[in-house]
C-alpha cells in the first residue's frame, strides 16, 4: 500500500481516471470537490469530458448536474463546459468558458449563498445526490480523507452521495494533516442547536472527513498542483481603495467603535482585496483575526508579520510564489490556520456572533447603496454571489469596494439604479472607490445619495448623478427614494448600445 493510501480496501480500488470515468452516467446528479481553484479533482472530470465529447460525437446525451464549493479550474468547469456536458452548476463559478455558456443560455445555473449549499443539498432541494467526486491528500487507514487545500462542501457530498470517487493527490502536502477542522454537529431543522464556535481559532471538529468505505467505487491518483493564480501587484487603484479603508478603521478606533485588533476580518478574493491586507500591514495594526472564506498570498504576510494572529477559511488561493512561501514554513502556519467546511467558515450565525468585517469588491453600487456585485448590465453574469451575502447581512460592519469606473472610464461603477440587486440597501454599511469613502451607518436614503455621489464617483460622472439626483428628488411621486424610473435603467441600456453610459 503507498504511503498515501492507507486502507486495504480502498488500495484496491485504486484505478486510471479513464476507467473511473466510466462509472459516470449520463444524468447524475455530481458533488465535487473545489473552491476558489483549489483541492478540486483534477483527473476525473477532464477525462469524463472526454468520453462525453465521444456520446456526443455517437449522437447521444451526456451531461450531468455538476455542484461544487465555488470556483474550481479549467480542469474540471472549462473541461466539462467545452465538452457541452454541463446540464447544472452551481453555485460560485469563474470559468470563462462555463460564464459564456451560462449566458449563452445553453446551461442552467444556480447563483446560491455559498453557506446555504449544503444545508439545501440536506433539505433534499436538489434531488438525490447520486456520486461524490473528491480530492484528498491521503487515505487514512481507517477510511477517513485528509483533506486537500479546500474544504468546501466536501463532508456534505460524501455523506450525501451513493457513491463516491476519490482523487488522491500526491502534489498536496502530508505535511496540511492537523489544519482542518470538519465539523459534524449539524442538523436539520428543528434538531439544531448553537454552533459551539466562539472564537475564529475555536476548533470544533475533526481534523479528516468521514466516508463510508463501501460507497467508494473508485480511488484515482493524481500529482498536479491548483490551479494557482499569479496576483499582480496592487495597483495604484487598488492601493487608494485600501487606504480609505483603512483611514475609516482608524477613525473608528478613535471613536470608539472597534477595537485596536478590529474584528475578524472577512474579505473577497482579487487584487483590491490583497491590497487592503497590505495597506493593514503596512499601517502598523497587529494581533488582528480573520474569519473568512479563503486564504490568499495577503494573509500569509499577515500571518508571517505576525499582524495577523489567526486565519480561519475553507480553502486557500495562493499564487505559485505563495505556495512556496507556504510551504517553506508549513509548520508555522499549521498553527495558525484552520480549514473548515462552507457551511461553518460563513455560516450567519457565527458571522454575526464573532462581529466579522466583511469587504468584497462589487460590479456596480447605486445612489441609495445598493449593490450588484454579479452582473454586467442587468442580464449577463460574471462569477456569482459566492460568500458575500453570508457576510455582508450578517457581519458587523459590511463594506463594499470598487473601482468608481470600468471599461476604460467609459462606465460608471456608482449608478442611479443597480442593474441586479444582490445586496440590498439595509445590508450595506460602507462604500469604498478610489474617490473617498461613504459611511451610509445611520443615513436614510436620500442622505445615502448625497454621499455616495460627492465621495464615491468619479468626477467625470459626478455632475450627471447630481442631476439625476436633483431632478428625481424634485419630479420622482415618492420622496422616500427619489427615482426617475425610465432614465435610472437606460444607463445600462446606453451601455449596453453604444458601450458607454454616458448620454
Ligand atoms: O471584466 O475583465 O472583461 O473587463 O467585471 O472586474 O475590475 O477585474 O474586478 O476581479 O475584483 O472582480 C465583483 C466580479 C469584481 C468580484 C467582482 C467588469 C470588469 C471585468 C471584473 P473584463 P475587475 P475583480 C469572496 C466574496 C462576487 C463574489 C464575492 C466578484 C470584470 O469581486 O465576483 O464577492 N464578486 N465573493 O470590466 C460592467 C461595471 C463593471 C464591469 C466591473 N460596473 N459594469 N462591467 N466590470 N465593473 C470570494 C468567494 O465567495 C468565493
Amino acid at each position: 500500500m503507498g504511503k498515501r493510501i492507507r486502507h486495504a480496501g480502498l488500495a484496491s480500488k485504486v484505478m486510471t481516471a479513464t476507467k473511473a470515468a466510466e462509472l459516470v452516467d449520463h444524468g447524475m446528479t455530481i458533488g465535487m470537490s473545489g473552491f476558489t481553484g483549489a483541492g478540486y479533482p483534477k483527473a476525473v472530470p477532464q477525462a469524463l469530458a472526454a468520453r462525453m465529447v465521444a456520446t456526443h460525437e455517437r449522437g447521444e446525451a451526456f451531461r450531468v448536474r455538476v455542484l461544487t464549493g465555488a470556483s474550481t479550474a479549467p480542469e474540471l468547469d472549462g473541461a466539462l463546459a467545452r465538452a457541452d456536458g454541463i446540464d447544472l452548476r452551481l453555485p460560485y463559478q469563474s470559468d470563462p468558458e462555463l460564464r459564456s455558456r451560462i449566458n449563452r443560455g445553453e446551461m442552467d445555473y444556480l447563483d446560491i449563498h455559498l453557506s446555504h449549499v449544503a444545508q439545501y443539498a440536506w433539505f433534499g432541494f436538489f434531488g438525490k445526490l447520486d456520486l461524490a467526486v473528491v480530492e484528498a491528500t491521503a487515505i487514512m487507514p481507517d477510511g477517513r480523507l485528509l483533506p486537500s487545500s479546500s474544504v468546501g462542501n466536501n463532508k456534505t457530498w460524501l455523506d450525501l452521495a451513493d457513491k463516491v470517487i476519490v482523487e488522491v493527490n500526491h502534489w498536496q502536502p502530508l505535511e496540511m494533516e492537523g489544519m482542518h477542522d470538519v465539523y459534524y454537529g449539524t442538523a436539520l431543522p428543528p434538531h439544531r442547536k448553537p454552533i459551539p464556535l466562539l472564537k475564529p481559532d475555536d476548533r470544533i471538529g475533526e481534523p479528516y472527513l468521514r466516508l463510508d468505505p463501501d460507497k467508494v467505487i473508485a480511488v484515482v491518483e493524481t500529482a498536479a498542483p491548483d490551479r494557482n493564480s499569479a496576483f499582480s501587484p496592487p495597483d495604484d487603484c487598488s492601493r487608494q481603495i485600501a487606504g480609505h479603508l483603512i483611514d475609516f478603521f482608524r477613525h473608528e478606533i478613535a471613536k470608539g467603535r472597534l477595537s485596536p485588533q478590529l474584528l475578524p476580518l472577512q474579505s473577497g478574493v482579487g487584487n483590491i482585496a490583497n491590497a487592503v491586507l497590505g495597506g493593514l500591514r503596512e499601517g502598523g495594526f497587529s494581533g488582528l483575526t480573520a474569519f473568512t472564506e479563503v486564504i490568499q498570498d495577503g494573509m500569509l504576510d499577515l500571518l508571517e508579520n505576525e499582524v495577523l494572529s489567526v486565519a480561519s477559511a475553507t480553502s486557500f488561493s495562493l499564487s505559485p510564489a505563495g505556495i512556496e512561501r507556504f510551504l517553506a514554513n508549513i509548520e508555522f502556519f499549521r498553527k495558525r490556520i484552520v480549514l473548515r467546511t462552507q457551511e461553518i467558515s460563513n455560516h450567519p450565525e457565527l458571522v454575526r456572533r464573532l462581529g466579522c468585517i466583511a469587504m468584497n469588491g462589487m460590479v456596480e453600487a447605486d445612489i441609495y447603496g445598493n449593490i450588484n456585485s454579479t452582473h454586467v448590465a442587468g442580464t449577463s453574469i460574471i462569477n456569482g454571489i459566492g460568500g458575500s451575502g453570508d457576510f455582508a447581512r450578517n457581519g458587523f460592519m459590511s463594506c463594499f469596494l470598487t473601482p468608481s469606473t470600468a471599461k476604460n472610464g467609459a462606465v460608471s461603477c456608482i449608478v442611479p439604479m443597480v442593474s441586479h440587486v444582490d445586496h440590498t440597501e439595509h445590508d450595506v454599511a460602507v462604500v469604498v472607490t478610489e474617490q473617498g469613502l461613504a459611511d451610509l451607518r445611520g443615513l436614510s436614503p436620500r442622505q445615502r445619495a448625497k454621499v455616495i455621489i460627492e465621495r464615491c464617483a468619479h468626477p467625470g460622472y459626478r455632475p450627471l448623478l447630481q442631476d439625476y439626483f436633483n431632478r428625481a428628488l424634485h419630479d420622482s411621486r415618492g420622496k422616500h427614494t427619489p427615482h426617475l424610473l425610465n432614465e435610472a435603467l437606460s444607463w445600462h441600456q446606453r451601455f449596453l448600445e453604444t458601450g458607454d453610459m454616458r448620454p
